[in-house]
């Protein structure tokens, strides 16, 4: 008997939000090649800062996964991602460098806060693994399934945005983010019901959050 996984049940049950997310205009201006390049830059500085946040997070997540799961391979996908996240902050330094942004000055937005302040509280020690390895699933996947989309057939992304997009849009991390997902339901098929509402209300601020870092990357807001 096929089962249905608790982060398939979640994504049907909260697919506009989750289209929100992934299909946002900033996202859909990317693919129409509509994008204006000072979005983007802005993109790249807040996006600079928020992933130099990410990395305390993700880091609790492996302390947790060592402490709590007796599963090795959760280890090795999780430093698979803190080894992509060392690229990631390479890539974003000499990317700002080649388009004029200077990374140091760039004054982190509210909106940018406001999100790290939520990777902040989903960084303590009282966060379970469960909810822990959840949203970092989540986090993960908005940018897979987002600038994926910006590759597929029919997409006219700019080829200056390109490489840009297979960052996160490549196979090898659709490929991590399917990992992820496979933990993190493993993880919720024996959470208790109170731990599972918890790591659900956490993906939906996680969405919220999203839909808000690309808006102020667009400047509406
Ligand atoms: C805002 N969400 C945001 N930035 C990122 N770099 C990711 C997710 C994925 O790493």
């Amino acid at each position: 008997i096929e089962r249905t996984v608790m982060t398939d049940t979640w994504l049907k049950k909260h697919r506009q939000i989750y289209l929100g997310a992934t299909r946002h205009p900033f996202i859909l201006g990317i693919r129409d090649s509509s994008v204006d390049i000072s979005s983007f830059k802005r993109w790249l500085g807040q996006d600079y800062i928020f992933v130099r946040a990410f990395v305390p997070f993700v880091a609790s997540v492996l302390l947790k996964a060592s402490k709590e799961s007796y599963e090795s391979a959760d280890i090795d996908v999780l430093l698979g991602g803190l080894a992509a996240l060392n690229d990631e902050i390479a890539w974003f330094k000499n990317e700002a460098s080649k388009l004029g942004v200077a990374l140091e000055s760039v004054v982190p937005h509210p909106i940018n806060l406001n999100y790290c302040r939520f990777l902040e509280s989903i960084t303590s020690p009282d966060v379970d693994y469960t909810r822990a390895i959840t949203a970092f699933w989540a986090i993960e996947t908005v940018y897979q399934q987002s600038f994926a989309h910006c590759l597929e057939e029919g997409s006219k992304t700019p080829d200056d945005l390109k490489q840009t997009c297979l960052r996160w849009g490549n196979d090898d991390f659709g490929q991590y983010c399917r990992a992820l997902k496979s933990i993190a339901d493993r993880q919720l098929a024996k959470a208790s019901d109170d731990v599972v509402a918890k790591a659900e209300v956490n993906f939906l601020s996680i969405l919220e959050h999203e839909v808000q870092f690309w808006n102020m990357s667009r400047g509406t807001v």
